[in-house]
């Protein structure tokens, strides 16, 4: 018998993965449902490398991140490590040619992501940062209503994000020490893509800001806690809208509730990560829960719509959304609202400035 082999003129992309953990699983599923090739894998350690390949059905374990950087048979990198380690693993990765998916933050400092972001743009490959929550069909159906006119001028944005997997002084990780984690925990893991939600959403950007944060405990597991717990910010936009922000990883109860109010002269609309198939829309007179339904969505929010209605879409369909979207850019598509370095860049601004604000006590003017 002969096998035929149908060239349909896709080719097909083969990916790396430097990581081993939780996120590197995600990244995995997103990848394959994407059509690319799992080709290679590497981790802190080989034996790691080699148990992450096996249990995520990659290829090849690599030695150490370089060795991804160095195959001649990989063409896009995901970066999923710990925090202080992205700067230069996407640095490596943009020089040696490859397009790169990097962990947010893209870097622990404004400083170091600047670089990144000028780098990647003069490389001309498509590199991209998972603000995934972008990805909600509702995030962009309240973005296109935004973008209509329906909400009306913008007044008031009521976010927070709550987690409480560091409720109690033996929950530890990584994220917890400067060293790997960065000098921002809460806001630049959660705080991070509220206000990238926040700016995608609204069309509008935090433009000053106020803060103050806290770190409940000073040591974990054993070991120095550097950064923060929680934060609150007070800010107001370009356009003159006023919010506040609470992020926290330690409140009881809440798992990954992300929840976006915004408070137009018309309208308000409310998102909750958590809730991802609904869209709250408020009026005076009356208000209305949307439910996602890709036959009554806008165009934008309907294209990401992978079920129909009433087949719960979630986390890792809004990560399979970003995916696709970022090996079409590869392919040479220009999908609307990727997040890119740039984003990325504008993430680590925004969390140095809230660190800023909260370590002076006074009001910071957010570079644009
Ligand atoms: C942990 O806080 C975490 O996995 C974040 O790192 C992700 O960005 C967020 O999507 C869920 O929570």
């Amino acid at each position: 018998m002969t096998t035929e082999v149908i060239d349909i003129g896709v080719e097909t992309l083969r990916t790396g993965i430097v990581g081993g953990g939780f996120m590197a699983r995600v990244h995995a599923a997103a990848a394959r449902r994407a059509g690319a090739r799992l080709t290679a894998l590497a981790s802190s350690r080989r034996d790691r490398a080699e148990s992450a390949a096996r249990e995520l059905g990659i290829a090849r374990a690599e030695d150490d991140a370089d060795g991804v950087f160095a195959a001649s048979d990989i063409d896009v990198v995901h970066i999923c490590t710990p925090n202080a380690t992205h700067a230069a693993y996407a640095a490596a990765a943009l020089a040696a040619g490859k397009h790169v998916v990097c962990e947010k933050p893209l870097a622990t400092s404004a400083a170091d992501a600047g670089p990144l972001a000028s780098a990647a743009a003069d490389a001309r490959v498509v590199a991209a940062v998972p603000f995934v929550y972008r990805y909600h069909p509702m995030v962009r159906e309240a973005r296109a209503r935004v973008d209509a006119g329906e909400v009306g001028t913008l007044l008031t944005v009521d976010g927070a994000y709550l987690q409480d997997w560091m409720l109690r002084p033996s929950d530890d990780d990584w994220r917890a020490d400067a060293a790997t984690g960065g000098p921002s925990r809460a806001f630049a893991d959660i705080g991070s893509h509220l206000c990238d939600l926040i700016e995608f959403v609204t069309g509008d950007r935090i433009a000053r800001l106020a803060a103050r944060t806290r770190r409940v405990f000073d040591a974990r597991g054993g070991r120095e806690v550097a950064n923060e717990d929680v934060a609150a910010v007070l800010f107001e936009t370009t356009a003159g809208a006023l919010g506040t922000l609470v992020v926290s990883q330690m409140a009881p109860g809440r798992k990954n509730a992300l929840t976006l109010e915004l408070h137009g002269t018309r309208r308000s609309l409310r998102f909750e990560q958590e809730r991802p198939e609904e869209l709250w829309v408020g009026g005076r007179k009356a208000s209305r829960l949307l439910l996602r339904d890709p036959a009554h969505a806008a165009p934008a929010a309907a294209r990401l719509q992978t079920l129909p209605a009433g087949h719960p879409m979630g986390y890792q369909d809004a990560f399979d959304g970003f995916i696709a979207d970022v090996y079409a850019a590869i392919g040479g598509a220009d999908p609307d609202g990727l997040p890119t370095f740039a984003d990325g860049l504008r993430a680590a601004v925004l969390t140095d400035a809230v660190l800023a604000a909260a370590h002076d006590r006074t009001w910071i003017e957010v570079p644009a």
